[in-house]
């Protein structure tokens, strides 16, 4: 009997985990802390904090969190605060914290926007409450994650990546019941737009020996990837090669192939994760699109906007091959592109 009632219980917290999901499509959420949302963020590091002191905002130097009411560092877990999570639902189970135990809602306010910005939640009380944390770019909500969180052992990540403009505000609201909560881990994601040109006009197939660049100056030292407004049409036999080059006829800087499935068949912002290198701000470098084998028919589409709407580079075409000699400048037109970096 008192076994079934524990089974019952069990699938009760399965379905809480599985409707840990972002309301709004805007966002994309991370359920645990994976690998891949350790390596895109850095950690305010808490542990430095003085036991038992009040905090208005932490920082690492880089990003400051103001908080609209003062949290009290605890920690590691239990000194101060009795339980957390445990991996994997948790980086570690004896966190640094920081907790309140009078606000049911709580802004924070970021001193940079972020593309990512993400925390591990605890319920002060011993039960199972509905915690939501909206996510903000200056007045937008960009989305929300609503996980119902334990009190006791139960802490979670509420992490969001936007798909949208980045956030520079979070707002946490837990029941009154909850008594407050405690909050440890707390990341972003230094990436930004650093180069962009999004008006859409026209745009020209990459195949077989078409390929196409734009050249463009970074603000920022460090290039981490491309957003490309792109799709494909037909069915290109091979990977679309994006690559970063500081001359159009040089080595690739870095580069990635993504496959024709990694494409839509209607217009959208592709991105393509590159290995990060380190640019120089203010010198040209060059987005090359390349592929091989196709034709006008199967190949991928990129949109390009009229009358120069960038005005740090323009858009070249090569239509053999990218071999020296054969690019030709269009100084009336730019690609749509994105650079991210920071
Ligand atoms: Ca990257
Ligand atoms: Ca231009």
């Amino acid at each position: 009997m008192r076994k079934i009632i524990a089974i019952g219980i069990f699938l009760v917290l399965v379905c809480v985990v599985f409707a840990a999901t972002p309301v709004n499509a805007a966002i994309n959420s991370y359920a645990q802390p994976d690998a891949t949302y350790i390596a895109e963020t850095e950690k305010i590091d808490l542990s430095g904090l003085i036991y038992g002191n009040q905090y208005g905002s932490i920082t690492d130097g880089y990003m400051t969190v103001t908080f609209s009411s003062t949290m009290t560092k605890v920690g590691p877990v239990p000194t101060g605060w009795a339980t957390w999570g445990s991996p994997p639902w948790t980086e570690t189970a004896n966190p640094h914290v920081l907790f309140e135990t009078t606000d049911t809602f709580m802004t924070w306010t970021l001193s940079k926007p972020t593309t990512i910005f993400g925390f591990e939640l605890e319920p002060n009380v011993f039960n199972v409450f509905q915690c939501t944390v909206d996510f903000y770019a200056g007045a937008t909500l960009v989305g929300s994650i609503v996980r119902n969180v334990n009190g006791y052992y139960g802490a979670r990540l509420f992490a969001a990546r936007s798909l949208g403009d980045p956030f520079d505000k979070v707002e946490i609201s837990v029941p009154a019941g909850a008594g407050g909560f405690s909050v440890a881990q707390i990341r972003y994601s230094k990436i930004v737009i650093d180069q962009q040109q999004t008006q859409d006009f026209h745009f020209a197939g990459c195949y077989d020996n078409y390929w196409h660049g734009q050249s463009f100056k970074p603000g920022l030292s460090t290039l981490t990837g491309v957003k490309l407004y792109i799709m494909k049409t037909g069915a290109p036999p091979n990977p679309a090669i994006l690559s970063i080059r500081s001359s159009l006829t040089g080595p690739d800087l870095t580069s990635i192939a993504l496959p024709a499935a990694a494409f839509p068949i209607s217009w959208d912002w592709i991105e393509f994760d590159l290995p990060d290198i380190t640019v120089i701000p203010g010198n040209t470098y060059y987005l090359v699109l390349r592929t091989t084998g196709g034709t006008i028919y199967n190949c991928y589409i990129w949109s390009y906007g009229l009358v120069t709407p960038y005005t740090s580079g323009m858009l070249w075409k090569s239509y053999s091959g990218g071999i020296w000699g054969s690019w030709v400048s269009c100084s009336w037109y730019d690609f749509c592109f994105k650079t991210y970096g920071y």
